[in-house]
């Protein structure tokens, strides 16, 4: 079965970024999630444009630039001039005023365009959006922070989602608690990806080499 894994690098340990980068490409993950946080969209502050910089640096694979502010478009300029064809920016629709437009600067900007949507946020609330988009992030817990509880009625969203993505063409990620239950029910359901942080990789005292593995043999 085929999917995409994605490190959530909110988890990562900061005290040898270097080295984290070089031990989950090793290990073969697929691209890097960059959680950014402003302290007012959430009321966390996780990673920044520093981060998301250096580990644009560090890595020729994919960055998936989640961006949890407000009024992304105001600077979505500072991100896209640090980021290469074929990166990822999600912005959440509940977070601007004309998502739209947004989304266009992404795309003029040649970065793969996404919204990443709330446990709360409905389908029909997004629709339009969904022609305009390449990726849906579904939140499958409420945005700002890892370690959270999985959040069961989103389980009806995705399924809403997969029945609109062939005829929208777009393809779908989860974001938040990810297990490996989760990606044994979704991926052959039609999830294309799955973001990883403390639930299933980060902080098990194994190498993420391993853990990789482990995920890739998953019978389903
Ligand atoms: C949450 C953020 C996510 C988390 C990820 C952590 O605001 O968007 O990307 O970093 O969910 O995973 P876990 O397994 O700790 O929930
Ligand atoms: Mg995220």
């Amino acid at each position: 079965m085929q999917f995409e894994l994605m490190a959530s690098m909110m988890c990562a340990n900061y005290g040898n970024l270097e080295q984290e980068v070089r031990e989950l490409e090793n290990g073969g993950i697929d691209s890097f999630h960059i959680d950014i946080m402003d302290g007012r969209f959430v009321s966390n502050f996780a990673m920044s444009l520093n981060d998301m910089r250096y580990i644009a640096e560090a890595t020729a694979k994919p960055l998936d630039v989640h961006l949890m502010i407000e009024h992304p478009n105001n600077r979505i300029d500072l991100f896209l001039k640090n980021l290469r064809p074929g990166d990822t920016v999600y912005i959440h629709p509940e977070a601007e005023y004309h998502p739209s437009t947004t989304l266009q600067a992404i795309i003029d900007a040649g970065m793969i365009p996404g919204i990443a949507v709330n446990p709360g946020t409905s389908v029909e609330t997004i629709t339009e959006m969904l022609r305009i988009v390449r990726k849906v992030l579904v939140m499958s817990v409420n945005p700002g922070n890892a370690g959270q509880m999985f959040l069961p009625y989103v389980g009806k969203k995705i399924t809403k989602l997969l029945a609109l993505k062939e005829d929208m063409e777009f393809d779908l990620y989860w974001d938040g608690a990810c297990t490996a239950d989760k990606i044994q029910e979704y991926a052959p359901r039609g999830v294309t990806g799955f973001v990883l942080g403390t639930s299933l990789l980060f902080g098990k005292g194994r190498p993420y080499g391993e853990v990789l593995q482990d995920i890739r043999e998953l019978r389903f």
